[in-house]
């Protein structure tokens, strides 16, 4: 059997800095590693291929199309299953990934034979040999009724030479080519917002060592980016981390997720985690006030992230700072909030207006006042304001969010160190990614 595995292509709508960058699709490697042992095996990456799908099925001829998905792509996925239906609709048509995951429902559609809500490689052993009672899996057959057990997607080993025409345009925090791996799964944080831990489990668990093992052995890139939520979540799983990397003397360039909690607790580690090769963290402040910090189960305060911050900059760490805009912010507030990131200077600050996804109970609190429903899949890319704000208009919300965007990345920012370390091109890049977000702003702004 023939089987291509689809990224759709990135969506204009998605406003933030991240989407100005991606890294290789994961999930799709490793659908390809279970696949590849008794088929022919493809992974079109859209957001880097020039062929149109069409193109794509009538040169490879594939019998099944497979796609991955986010929340933003529900459209785009629906659109490539139409088209690729239209060129043969004998291909069957299955998706999987985040939104499979989350709102499987998005996707039972005339043009969609399979819904993968979570992945195995048990349910995808059974998909191929065409087994009727596959747990896991929505199928257009049974009117998409079908009904099974709540189930995790499995990590299993990705095939990194699956995507291997693609590896070069692939990067992470300004460093290019890059790969990203898993070391642990789940995040025990629940902080309120986020969807990070429902998408894993809120209880941390140590990824199988011989799939890591194998999976660092296999990785030709000299920057790794680890995706796990919160790669400080313990004193054991850095030290355990860090005495693998000393014992197969993996000489790399590491980037993280760490929390503030996280910096705190493990200094000493990270120092010689520093030592070893790790040069960048992506951390999560979320905002300067206590009190929201509070709301949103963060388990923090404003001066621990000052402390943290402080921390990184002695031990010389490169920062990606992620803040969340609270809907009730007003002029003052804005100005506050700047003054802040003056203070923590990261070396690249991200503002994403709180975006209370559909499922978390941040929803229903703020169920009155959304712009958009559920259903506007392209408006939920982190970028848009979704909760109505109660205290200046959204014009002016989308004004303030610019004109902060811009102070802090292209201004306040510490960006000489970036660009002594990156090159030109590099900071170039994100500066770009800074601009563009903000001409998107503009558009929204003007819009109102
Ligand atoms: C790493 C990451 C990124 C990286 C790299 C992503 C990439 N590959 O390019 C960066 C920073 C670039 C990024 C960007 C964005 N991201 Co992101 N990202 C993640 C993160 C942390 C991990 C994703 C991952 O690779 N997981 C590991 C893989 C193995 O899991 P997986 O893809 O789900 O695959 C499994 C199954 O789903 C299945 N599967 C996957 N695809 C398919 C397909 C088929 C056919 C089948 C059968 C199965 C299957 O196989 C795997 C089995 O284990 C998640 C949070 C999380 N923990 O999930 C957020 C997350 C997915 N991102 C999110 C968002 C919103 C974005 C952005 C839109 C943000 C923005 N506006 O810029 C952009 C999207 C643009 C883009 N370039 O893709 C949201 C999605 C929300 C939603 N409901 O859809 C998440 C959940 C984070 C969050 N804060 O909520 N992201
Ligand atoms: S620590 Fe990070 S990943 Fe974990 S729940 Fe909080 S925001 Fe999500």
């Amino acid at each position: 059997m023939k089987i291509l595995l689809v990224r759709p292509p990135r969506i204009k709508q998605a406003i933030t800095l991240s989407n100005f960058m991606f890294s290789e699709p994961l999930g799709l490697e490793m659908i390809y590693s279970v696949f590849e042992q008794n088929h022919t095996v493809e992974i079109f990456d859209m957001m880097i291929e020039k062929l149109s799908i069409e193109e794509k099925i009538r040169d490879f001829e594939p019998d099944r199309v497979g796609i991955t998905s986010l929340c933003i792509d529900v459209l785009k996925v629906i659109e490539l299953s139409n088209k690729i239906k239209a060129c043969n609709s004998n291909i069957k048509i299955f998706v999987g990934g985040t939104q499979a995951l989350l709102s499987p429902e998005s996707f039972f559609e005339p043009s969609i034979d399979y819904v993968f809500n979570y992945t195995t490689k048990d349910n995808l052993i059974k998909f191929l040999n065409n087994d009727k009672s596959i747990e896991g899996v929505y199928q257009k057959e049974n009117s998409f009724k079908d009904s099974f057990p709540k189930g995790n997607n499995e990590y299993m080993l990705p095939n990194r030479a699956s995507t291997l025409k693609y590896r070069a345009y692939y990067s992470y925090f300004g460093y290019r080519p890059a790969a990203i791996m898993e070391y642990g799964l789940g995040c025990e944080s629940r902080c309120n917002f986020c969807l990070r831990w429902r998408i894993e489990g809120y209880k941390e668990i140590q990824i199988d060592m011989a799939i890591t093992m194998a999976d660092l052995n296999a990785i030709t890139e000299s920057t790794i980016m680890f995706i796990d939520n919160d790669f400080l979540s313990s004193r054991e799983k850095l030290s355990s981390f860090l005495d693998i990397i000393k014992e197969v003397d993996l000489k790399k360039n590491y980037i993280i997720y760490g929390s503030v909690k996280g910096v705190i607790e493990t200094q000493d580690l990270l120092k010689e985690f520093v030592r070893l090769g790790l040069s960048a963290i992506l951390i999560g402040y979320e905002t300067f006030k206590d009190e929201e910090l509070m709301n949103y189960n963060k388990k923090i305060t404003a001066d621990e992230n000052f402390k943290a911050s402080k921390i990184l900059k002695e031990l010389n760490i490169d920062v990606w700072a992620s803040f969340m805009a609270h809907p009730d912010w007003d002029k003052a507030d804005f100005k506050n909030f700047r003054a802040y990131i003056k203070k923590i200077r990261p070396q690249i600050t991200t503002i994403n207006p709180l975006t209370p996804f559909p499922g978390l109970s941040l929803y229903e609190e703020y169920k009155d006042r959304l712009l958009f429903s559920a259903v506007d899949y392209e408006k939920w890319s982190f970028g848009q304001l979704i909760i109505k704000p109660s205290k200046i208009s959204v014009r002016r919300y989308y004004y303030e969010l610019m004109i902060t965007y811009l102070y802090v990345n292209l201004f306040v920012n510490g960006n000489t160190k970036m660009l002594k370390k990156f090159g030109l091109m590099n900071v170039l890049r994100i500066g770009f990614g800074a601009v563009k977000a903000s001409k998107n702003y503009i558009k929204l702004m003007i819009n109102g």
